[in-house]
C-alpha cells in the first residue's frame, strides 16, 4: 500500500491531474501543447488504469489463496466495448474527472470518442460474456475471463450504395492502454502428428502425443473492475506466436523464408474473429483457434493450481469453468489429456474432476449453429483428443445402453460421433457429457432444449439441466448510456438501484405524478435529439425527434426478421400513396446491425432497407412523416446513443428461434416499449413488465412447430391478405430498385415459396399490433406511464441477478471482498 500512497494511485483530484500530466510527458513523450487527441486519450486511460492496477494487485493476492474458488469463464468472444468511461463510472470518478478535464480545456466526450472499441465478439454471446465479467467483479466473485486476443475483431461496416461493405477492424492500430502483455506467461500448444503408447515407471499403459507443429500462446491481461468495489478481476486473452526454436532450426539450415512462413502461420491463429451465422464446418483455422485458447487457459489454471500446492484430484474445488457455448468444448478432452497424460492421473478420477469442473451454457437452438467437426479434420489436428473422445464416448454409450437397453436408435442419436453420413464430432454432446451442469439462457429456450435439441440427454440426466435467464449490466447500459434517466431515477429513489435494480420498483409510486412524467418525456426527447444528431452526421438523413423512434438493432439474420419490419413500413407507405391524407403516426424507423460477410440473404435485407429508405424519405406524399434509417456500424460504442433514444423496441423473431436476446432487455431498461413475439426472454420481460405494457403478436413456438409439421404454405397467407399482396408487389415490381425486378427476387421468392421463418403467417398479427402501438403512442400520458413501468419492473434482467444464480446453482462460489490496505 505504501508504494501507492501519494503515487499514481492517489485518487485525489490533484493526484489525478499530476498523474495525467506525467503520462502525457513520460508515457506519450509529449509536451502538453504538442499532445494529439490520441496522446491525451492515452494519458487519461493510463491515469485511470493506474487506479485499476492498485485494486487488481490486491485482487490477485486474494486469488492466490488455495481455499478460494475461482470462476473461469471460457469464451471465444468478449465484446467489451470501450473501457474508459465505464471504468470512471465504476471508480466513482466520472464527475470529478469530467469537471477537471473541462477546467483544463478538454471535452471528455472527445476523449471517449477517441477510444477504439475492442470488438472481440459478434453480438449477443460475446456481449453477454462482457456483462458477466462486469457483474462477477461487482459481486466480488474471484473470476477470470479467458479468450482470444484477435488482432482484427468484428469487421467495421460501411454502407455504400445501400450495400454493406466490410473493412478490417484495426483496433490495435494506435495501441491499447488497457492491456498488459505478459511475455513471461506463455504455453506451447500442439497440433497434428501422431500418438504413441508407452509404459511409465510403474509399468502403467500411457500414451504420448508427438505433434507435428507447436505454437506459442502469450498472455495479455486486461483489468475488469467492479462497480464501486475493490474487486478487479482479470481478463486473460491469448495471442499466438511462433515458437522461436522452430524458426531458428529452419533458419540454421538456410531456409529463411521457411522460418518466416512458420511465424506467419503461427500468428494466423489469432488473426481474426470469425463471423457467426456462417457455416464454419470446414474452417480448420477456427477449430485451431478454439483449441489454442482452451489449451492455453487450462494449462494456465493447472499451473496456477500447482503453484498454490494444490492436489489435482481437488482441481474442481479451486476452479469452476464455464463453457460459453460449444466453442471451448474441446476443453473437456484437453483437461482429460492434461490430467491423464501430462500429470499421470488414472482415467476415472480424472473424469470425475473434469465433470465436476465444467458447466456448459447453450446459446442456440438453430440446428445449423450447433457445432460439429468432420472426424478427419479433428483427428488430423488432435489425434490424442480424438482417442480421448472415443474413450469418453465408449464409456458413455455403455451407460446409455445400460439405462435404455435395446434402444440403438437412441445410442446413435446420443453418440459424440455423428455417423449418419460423413462422420462428425458433436461438440454439444461432448459439452453435455463432460459437464455437471447444462443451461439454457431463457426459460423458453431451456424448455425447448430439454424437449427437443438435447431431449435424450435431459431424459438420461435431468439433474444436470437448469435455466439461467440472461441479464445485462445496468452500469454500461443505463448509467453510462443514459445519464439523464439515471439522474432522474436517482433523484427519486437514491442511487442504490445501480447495484440493486430490483429497487427500481419504487418508481412505480411516481407513475401518476404529472411532473415526473413530464421530466421522463424530457429526458427521452433529449436522448432522441442526440441520436438524431448522430444520424445526421453518419448518414446525412434528417429525422424528427418528436416522431416515434421505432428501432431494431441486432445482427442481421432471417430469423430475427428485420424484413418483417420492412413489410410493415411498406404497408404504411402504400396506405399513404393510396390516400396522401392518411393519418399516419409520424415514425422514424431505425435499423442497425452487421450481416455475416458470406450471408447472401442478410446482405440483401440491408440493401432492401436502404432502398426503401431512399424512396420513402424522399417522397413528397410522405412529407417526412415516415423516415427510414440504416445506422451504419452498430457496435457497443454507438449503442449507447441508440438504446436510450428508442420509443419502440422491435423484438420480432420467429418464436422458438431466439435463445434469449439481450437487446430486448437494454431497450426496455431505457424506457422503450416492446413489440415482440413470445420468443426467448421476451416471454419473461412481458411477465415482468405486465402484458398491458407490452405489444405481443404472432405465432407461439408450438404454433411454429405444428405449422411446420402440417406443411406450412406461405402462399395461403399471401392469397388471403390483399395488403400483404400489395406490399410484396411493391418490392417485386422494382419500385424500390429503379425498375430492377431481379434485385430483390431472391428475398421475395424465399418468402413466397419457403418462408422458413414464417413472416407471412405473422404479417397480419404484426400489422394489428403496430396499430395498437400507434394508438398508445398518440396518448403520450398513457405511453409515458407504460414506459416508466417498463423501467421500474426490469430489475430481474440485471446480469447481477443472472450471475448470482450461476454462483449459487452451478459454480458454488462465494464473494471474497477485497480490501486495499
Ligand atoms: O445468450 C446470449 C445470446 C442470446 O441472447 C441470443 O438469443 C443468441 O442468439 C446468442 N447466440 C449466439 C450463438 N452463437 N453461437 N454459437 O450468438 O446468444
Amino acid at each position: 500500500a505504501d508504494v501507492c500512497v501519494g503515487g499514481r494511485s492517489d485518487m485525489s483530484l490533484e493526484g489525478l491531474r499530476r498523474t495525467f500530466r506525467e503520462h502525457v510527458f513520460y508515457t506519450q513523450g509529449r509536451f502538453p501543447m504538442g499532445a494529439s487527441r490520441n496522446d491525451l486519450y492515452m494519458a487519461l486511460a493510463y491515469t485511470v488504469r493506474d487506479q485499476l492496477l492498485h485494486r487488481w494487485i490486491r485482487t490477485v493476492e486474494q486469488l492466490g489463496r488455495e481455499d478460494i474458488k475461482i470462476v473461469s469463464y471460457l469464451s471465444a468472444e468478449f465484446l467489451l466495448g470501450p473501457h474508459l468511461e465505464n471504468n470512471l463510472i465504476n471508480l466513482g470518478l466520472y464527475e470529478d474527472v469530467r469537471r477537471t478535464a473541462e477546467e483544463e480545456g478538454l471535452d471528455i466526450q472527445v476523449l471517449f470518442d477517441q477510444e477504439e472499441e475492442p470488438g472481440l465478439g459478434n453480438g449477443g454471446l460475446g456481449r453477454l460474456a462482457a456483462c458477466y465479467l462486469d457483474s462477477l467483479a461487482t459481486l466480488e466473485i474471484p473470476a477470470m475471463g479467458y479468450g482470444i486476443r484477435y488482432e482484427f475483431g468484428i469487421f467495421d461496416q460501411e454502407i455504400r450504395d445501400g450495400w454493406q461493405v466490410e473493412h478490417t477492424d484495426q483496433w490495435l492500430r494506435l495501441g491499447n492502454p488497457w492491456e498488459i502483455a505478459r511475455p513471461e506467461i506463455t504455453y506451447h500448444v500442439n497440433f497434428g502428428g501422431r500418438t504413441e503408447p508407452y509404459e511409465d515407471e510403474q509399468g502403467r499403459y500411457r500414451v504420448r502425443w508427438i505433434p507435428y507443429r507447436t505454437v506459442k500462446g502469450v498472455a495479455y491481461d486486461t483489468p475488469i473492475l467492479g462497480y464501486r468495489v475493490n474487486t478487479c478481476n482479470l481478463l486473460r486473452l491469448w495471442k499466438a506466436e511462433a515458437v522461436e526454436s522452430f524458426e531458428f532450426e529452419a533458419f540454421n539450415v538456410g531456409d529463411y523464408y521457411g522460418a518466416v512462413d512458420q511465424k506467419i502461420y503461427s500468428e494466423n491463429i489469432t488473426k481474426v474473429l470469425y463471423p457467426n451465422d456462417e457455416p464454419i464446418q470446414g474452417k480448420q483455422l477456427r477449430l485451431e483457434q478454439q483449441y489454442f485458447f482452451v489449451s492455453c487457459s487450462l494449462q494456465d489454471m493447472v499451473r496456477i493450481y500447482k503453484l498454490l500446492g494444490g492436489d489435482l484430484s481437488r482441481f474442481s474445488s479451486h476452479f469452476a469453468i464455464q463453457l460459453n457455448d460449444t466453442h471451448p468444448a474441446i476443453g473437456v478432452a484437453e483437461l482429460m489429456r492434461l490430467l491423464v497424460d501430462e500429470n499421470g492421473m488414472d482415467w476415472e478420477p480424472a473424469w470425475e474432476v473434469t465433470c465436476n469442473t465444467f458447466g456448459y451454457t447453450n446459446h442456440t437452438l438453430l440446428p445449423e449453429a450447433l457445432e460439429k467437426w468432420p472426424v478427419d479434420l479433428f483427428a488430423g489436428l488432435f489425434p490424442r483428443h480424438m482417442e480421448i473422445i472415443y474413450e469418453i464416448n465408449r464409456r458413455f454409450l455403455d451407460e446409455v445402453r445400460n439405462r435404455f437397453p435395446g434402444d440403438e436408435d437412441r445410442v446413435a442419436r446420443m453418440s459424440l460421433i455423428d455417423e449418419s453420413g460423413e462422420r462428425y464430432v458433436r461438440m454439444a454432446h461432448l459439452a453435455c457429457v463432460g459437464s455437471h451442469a447444462v443451461n439454457g439462457v431463457a426459460e423458453l429456450h431451456t424448455r425447448l432444449l430439454k424437449e427437443e435439441v438435447l431431449r435424450d440427454f435431459y431424459e438420461m440426466m435431468p439433474e444436470k439441466f437448469n435455466n439461467k435467464t440472461n441479464g445485462v449490466t445496468p452500469r454500461r447500459f443505463v448509467v453510462l448510456s443514459n445519464p439523464g434517466l439515471s439522474r432522474l431515477i436517482t433523484g427519486k429513489i437514491g442511487e442504490t438501484w445501480v447495484s440493486r435494480p430490483e429497487e427500481l420498483r419504487r418508481l412505480e409510486k411516481f407513475v401518476d405524478d404529472p411532473a415526473f412524467r413530464e421530466e421522463w418525456r424530457r429526458v427521452k426527447l433529449e436522448n432522441k435529439k442526440n441520436l438524431a444528431r448522430l444520424i445526421r452526421e453518419r448518414t446525412g438523413i434528417e429525422v424528427d425527434p418528436s416522431s416515434m423512434f421505432d428501432i431494431q438493432v441486432k445482427r442481421l439474420h432471417e430469423y430475427k426478421r428485420q424484413h418483417l419490419n420492412v413489410l410493415h413500413i411498406i404497408a404504411l407507405y402504400n396506405r399513404i400513396k393510396q390516400d396522401p391524407a392518411y393519418d399516419v403516426c409520424p415514425r422514424t424507423f431505425i435499423f442497425g446491425g452487421k450481416a455475416a460477410p458470406g450471408y447472401f440473404m442478410a446482405k440483401r435485407i440491408i440493401k432492401l432497407i436502404n432502398s426503401v429508405a431512399d424512396v420513402v424519405n424522399h417522397d413528397s406524399d410522405v412529407n417526412g412523416r415516415l423516415k427510414v434509417v440504416f445506422f451504419p456500424d452498430f457496435n457497443v460504442k454507438n449503442a449507447k446513443f441508440i438504446y436510450p433514444a428508442a420509443d419502440l423496441s422491435e423484438q420480432i423473431s420467429t418464436a422458438g428461434k431466439e435463445a434469449s436476446g439481450t437487446g430486448n432487455m437494454k431497450f426496455s431498461m431505457n424506457g422503450a416499449l416492446t413489440i415482440g413475439t413470445l420468443d426467448g426472454a421476451n416471454v419473461e420481460i412481458r411477465e415482468e413488465v405486465g402484458a398491458e405494457n407490452f405489444f405481443l403478436f404472432g405465432l407461439t413456438a408450438e404454433d411454429v412447430t405444428s405449422l411446420q409439421k402440417n406443411g406450412y404454405q406461405p402462399m395461403e397467407y399471401y392469397r388471403s391478405n390483399p395488403e400483404l399482396q400489395a406490399v410484396i408487389e411493391r418490392i417485386s415490381s422494382g419500385y424500390f430498385s429503379n425498375g430492377d425486378q431481379e434485385l430483390f427476387s431472391p428475398l421475395v421468392d424465399s418468402l413466397l415459396f419457403h418462408d422458413t421463418f414464417m413472416l407471412l403467417a405473422d404479417f397480419g398479427a404484426y400489422m394489428d399490433a403496430q396499430r395498437q402501438v400507434e394508438e398508445a403512442y398518440r396518448d403520450q400520458e398513457r405511453w409515458t406511464r407504460m414506459s416508466i413501468l417498463n423501467v421500474a419492473r426490469m430489475g430481474k434482467f440485471s446480469s447481477d441477478r443472472a450471475i448470482r444464480e450461476y454462483c449459487k446453482d452451478i459454480w458454488k462460489v462465494e464473494p471474497v471482498p477485497v480490501t486495499l490496505e
